[in-house]
């Protein structure tokens, strides 16, 4: 449900529509919009110069970093991150952050500069049609590609972009605005603030799935994806407890349930605990909460068999086609995850459980994950557990694609975000280059609150040229620190060990030539140090955090470093003794 709170809409006096525009985001309660400029919509940075006191222009180095910190912010806010990219380059340029923004279900609106409108259909220079290239539907780029048609149909557009981006499950829009009709006079109206529309579930299934948990045995709850609220995350903990669920969360939602709450189970993604695996496959019935049953949250189709998993199977989320997409679950409710986690909280449970020593042994298992092995001389794993004993509660952790990854995963327990909203920036999509940009704009939207990215050397490189844009706009220099882990192995490890798993010895376009990171940090004016040993990492760190302005730390790590559970060598033994 949403009603409407203002009075009829004022025209307000002429102005052009690119000064327009800005307004209208400014009355949507944006601070921040990224991009990279373009002569294609000179109007409206000239909009941004106008309402400069009030909303931000962050002038990125690529657009694909721009569009990173704009999905970023979309998901620290739950409000549509806004990013401006030129025509043609500039918008292909995006493409990355509008698919991350997609996939993993974040509200994000990304404005295209087009040709004049008299131009169109020529090929002009750089002319695309955005509704071919990001062509929306459900399993794509974009929920919706507009067009804007006229300048005084300026409000319309940018209504229904906030409605569709932040509606059911939330994703991206892409709105193009030709050239012409930016500099086009008009009073259009500002709208007032949209608000998404809200739906709960209804009584009926509700009680349905009050009558699976009473007939259930080994119950388990996997929370995630786009749309929760600190109130919703909240209520999501009292339903566990009143039932003592164990949860897990799904691929890289691991802030969406408290990793410290005794109910906490471990992540549903990329590297999972072999017991945990274990225990979904065991158990008898899957909540699925607001987390899509995608490839990553499912071990690939087999924790959960698709179509018809063993288990039954609930799955709740505010995506009417995301139900069904894949499996034929044996209640299926549509609602908003927040409002909905409000209603299980109010389901009475039973006065006893029959699972308490599953949940219990869930705890145990996730625990004992997080006691490393002991490898030398850089254990990643110490250095994680070195992060989340010196860093603040309330830090904002990111990351982008590679098996590094899977050390912060494993090792930093996240705080649920009814405490201090999302603290995990990181990539479903698995888009490398992603963490960087996101802790930019993290560290950009929370002045007094560290952040910390942990990056391949791959990975960081697709990226890194954003730190210029972090040093312009004074990133990581409030209270917060802005550190940078840079995790060198020499290689794009993760194709190494597919390589290794497939073709063992015949390395083949994965090895990387790195530059100096620490010398190339502090030539964008960043502080940065380099560690080899696990005993110099907390030094390091501790002056990071000391530091007045934002860190690199590069670490070096052998190339035989594989993941959080296995080497390289020991990759390609085994696949050598198979092929023997
Ligand atoms: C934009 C993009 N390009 C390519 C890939 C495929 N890919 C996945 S992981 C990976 C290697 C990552 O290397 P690095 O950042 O060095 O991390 P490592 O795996 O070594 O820990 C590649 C190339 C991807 N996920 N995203």
């Amino acid at each position: 449900m949403s009603r409407r709170t203002d009075t009829a809409s004022v025209p307000a006096a002429p102005r052009i529509a690119g000064h327009a525009l800005v307004e209208a985001l400014v009355a949507q309660g944006v601070d921040n919009a990224f991009g990279v400029p373009g002569e294609s919509y000179l109007a409206v940075l000239d909009g941004f110069h106008e309402h400069r006191d009030r909303v931000r222009f962050v002038a990125c180095r690529q657009e694909g970093g721009a569009a990173f910190m704009a999905e970023a912010q979309g998901k620290l806010t739950g409000r549509p991150g806004i990013c401006f990219v030129t025509r043609g380059p500039g918008a292909t340029n995006a493409a990355i952050g509008l698919h991350t923004a997609f996939q993993d279900s974040t509200p994000m609106i990304l404005f295209v500069g087009q040709v004049a409108s008299d131009q169109r259909d020529r090929e002009a220079f750089q002319e695309l049609d955005y509704r071919q290239v990001f062509g929306p539907g459900t399993l794509g780029m974009a929920k919706w590609v507009g067009e804007v048609q006229s300048a005084d149909r300026l409000p319309e557009y940018i209504a229904r972009a906030f409605h569709t981006a932040l509606q059911g499950r939330p994703g991206p829009v892409v709105l193009v605005l030709p050239e012409d009709l930016l500099t086009t006079p008009t009073a259009a109206p500002v709208l007032p603030r949209v608000e998404p529309v809200q739906a709960w579930p209804a009584p009926g299934p509700l009680r349905d799935l009050r009558a699976m948990l009473v007939a259930a045995q080994r119950p388990f709850v996997i929370a995630g994806g786009g749309g929760w609220d600190a109130e919703g995350a909240r209520a999501l903990q009292r339903f566990a407890e009143n039932w003592q669920l164990p949860v897990g969360c799904g691929f890289r939602f691991q802030d969406t349930f408290d990793n410290c709450h005794p109910l906490y189970a471990g992540d549903v993604g990329i590297g999972i605990n072999p017991k945990l695996a274990a225990r979904l496959r065991e158990a008898d019935l899957v909540i699925a909460l607001g987390v899509r049953l995608g490839e990553m949250t499912t071990g690939g189709y087999t924790l959960l068999e698709a179509p018809r998993p063993r288990q039954t199977l609930v799955h709740l989320h505010a995506g009417a086609e995301e139900l069904g997409r894949v499996y034929a679950a044996d209640l299926m409710l549509q609602a908003s995850v927040s409002h909905a986690a409000k209603a299980l909280e109010s389901l009475t449970a039973p006065p006893q459980v029959a699972w308490s020593a599953w949940a219990q042994s869930a705890a145990d298992d996730f625990a004992a994950n997080r006691v490393p092995p002991s490898v030398a001389p850089l254990d990643m794993a110490q250095v994680m557990l070195a992060v989340e004993r010196l860093v603040p509660e309330n830090t904002v952790f990111t990351n982008g694609a590679g098996n590094y990854s899977g050390w912060l995963h494993r090792y930093v327990r996240y705080r649920g975000l009814q405490h201090h909203g999302r603290t995990q920036l990181a990539p479903t999509s698995g888009a490398m280059g992603y963490g960087v940009p996101a802790a930019i704009a993290a560290a950009l939207l929370y002045p007094d609150r560290t952040v910390v990215n942990v990056a391949g050397d791959g990975d960081f490189l697709m990226t890194g040229q954003e730190l210029a844009t972090a040093s312009g706009y004074g990133a990581g220099r409030g209270a917060g620190k802005l550190i940078s882990l840079v995790v060198d192995n020499g290689t794009y490890g993760t194709i190494r060990m597919h390589q290794e798993r497939e073709f063992p010895g015949r390395v083949s376009g994965s090895d990387l030539f790195n530059p100096d990171f620490a010398a190339l940090a502090r030539a964008y004016g960043w502080h940065a140090s380099r560690v080899d040993t696990t005993a110099q990492f907390e030094p390091a760190f501790a002056a990071a955090l000391a530091a007045d302005g934002p860190t690199l730390i590069h670490l070096k790590l052998d190339t035989d470093v594989s993941t959080t559970r296995t080497t390289l060598g020991a990759i390609r033994e085994a696949a050598l003794r198979k092929r023997a």
